[in-house]
């Protein structure tokens, strides 16, 4: 790949390193032995980070943090470093997160996966050149509230469309008060509106499914310096680079870009709040119903149904809406199930460490008999 992300060495100023941040950093030195610095996590990959560490690029270990404290260094966290002679380089302590976009990891075990942090923005994004799926873009939409920063949605590839201006008023009724565009990097259609939210240390996040211009976006925005993307292949048209890392770009004219491979598993990890803003007309009517605990089926005084019969809430948005919730609700019972059974596993090693413990106690003064 060409994009060549270490040679990029941005200062820790324009990573939006702040006095906050200095100050944390300077209390986690005092206990830290080693300290060798601070840095903001550019990409993430096996047991290992590339760290921006100001005007350099450097690869630390940090699987030793996820094992110390549970946390995952992500792409976009603020760091600290300690190097000893016989690991090198690794993290130490991750800054607590402004704001973390946050799935549930894929796999049976329940656990979330941030895919970036301390992001300001987030753009959920589509190919006009595909059909809209409302769904994923609701489900999308909720991942980014629930993470704390500012989702807007972007429209690619409004060249090949005529009639984007419809898509564009769908997505404007489904999602109220999200700024919407139809972008263009073949006609440079809102380009500069785009370009325009990346200034200073801001933050943003591009979200969606591979092949719909993301990096091809990033390209564009870098002015060429940052190379995501290459010819197509031949054979079978696919872009030679397909990323297949969450990296956090720097832009030569200010701003930070998070370029990330599509994302297929959207799953959703604590994100009822998400979810009420995602839907916020049926949130309101939820507060309306007459009964508090209404299922919003046949109950009398149901603001939800009223709504549904005028019009006002679709049959497909509060189906959506009710999966969404029943998604949250089945996590948050196997997450229960899986406590008590680590709870229980950890009680029957507590015991077993007592035994153990006993018996050595035991031993000891067998051998010291012995010895007399
Ligand atoms: N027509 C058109 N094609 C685009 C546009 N933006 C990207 N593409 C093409 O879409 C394909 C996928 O782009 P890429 O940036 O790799 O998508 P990513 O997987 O989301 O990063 C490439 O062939 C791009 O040339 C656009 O605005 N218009
Ligand atoms: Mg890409
Ligand atoms: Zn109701």
């Amino acid at each position: 790949m060409t994009d060549d992300l270490a040679a990029l060495a941005p200062s820790l100023e324009s990573l939006g390193w702040d006095d906050a941040l200095s100050s944390w950093a300077g209390e986690a030195e005092k206990s830290l032995d080693g300290f060798a610095g601070v840095g903001r996590i550019a990409r993430t990959s096996r047991g290992f980070c590339l760290v921006f560490t100001g005007g350099d690029a450097r690869l630390a270990a940090s699987s030793s943090i996820r094992s110390a404290t549970g946390v995952a260094p992500s792409t976009g966290d603020y760091v600290v470093l300690v190097e000893h002679p016989e690991d090198g380089l690794s993290i130490a302590g991750v800054a607590d997160r402004r704001t973390a976009l946050t799935r549930r990891a894929p796999g049976r075990v329940p656990e979330p996966q941030v895919l970036a942090a301390n992001v300001d923005d987030i753009f959920v994004m589509h190919g006009l050149d595909r059909p809209l799926n409302l769904n994923r873009l609701e489900r999308q939409l909720v991942i980014a509230w629930a993470s704390g920063a500012t989702p807007f949605v972007l429209l690619t590839k409004a060249d090949e469309v005529g009639h984007h201006e419809e898509a564009v008023e769908t997505i404007e009724r489904l999602a109220p008060g999200v700024e919407t565009l139809a972008i263009s990097i073949v006609s440079g259609k809102n380009v500069e509106r785009v370009r325009n939210r990346f200034t200073g240390s801001r933050t943003v996040t591009l979200l969606g499914l591979s092949g719909i211009g993301k990096s091809t976006l990033v390209n564009e925005l870098s002015h060429g310096v940052v190379q995501r993307t290459g010819e197509v292949r031949a054979k079978d048209r696919r872009g030679r680079h397909v990323t297949v890392t969450r990296d956090l770009i720097p832009l030569p004219t200010g701003g930070i870009v998070v370029d990330t491979p599509g994302i297929r598993e959207v799953g959703l990890w604590d994100a009822r709040d998400g979810i009420a803003k995602t839907f916020p007309v049926i949130s309101q009517a939820v507060v309306e119903c007459r009964f508090s605990d209404c299922a919003h089926e046949a109950e009398p005084g149901c603001a939800v149904r009223e709504q549904l019969m005028d019009g006002v809430i679709t049959e497909r948005r509060l189906t959506h809406w009710r999966e969404l919730h029943a998604e949250l609700d089945l996590q948050e019972s196997q997450l229960e199930a899986f406590d008590r059974r680590s709870e229980s596993r950890s009680r029957a090693d507590a015991e077993g460490r007592r035994d153990g413990e006993r018996r050595r106690k035991a031993n000891k003064g067998k051998s010291k008999r012995k010895k007399r």
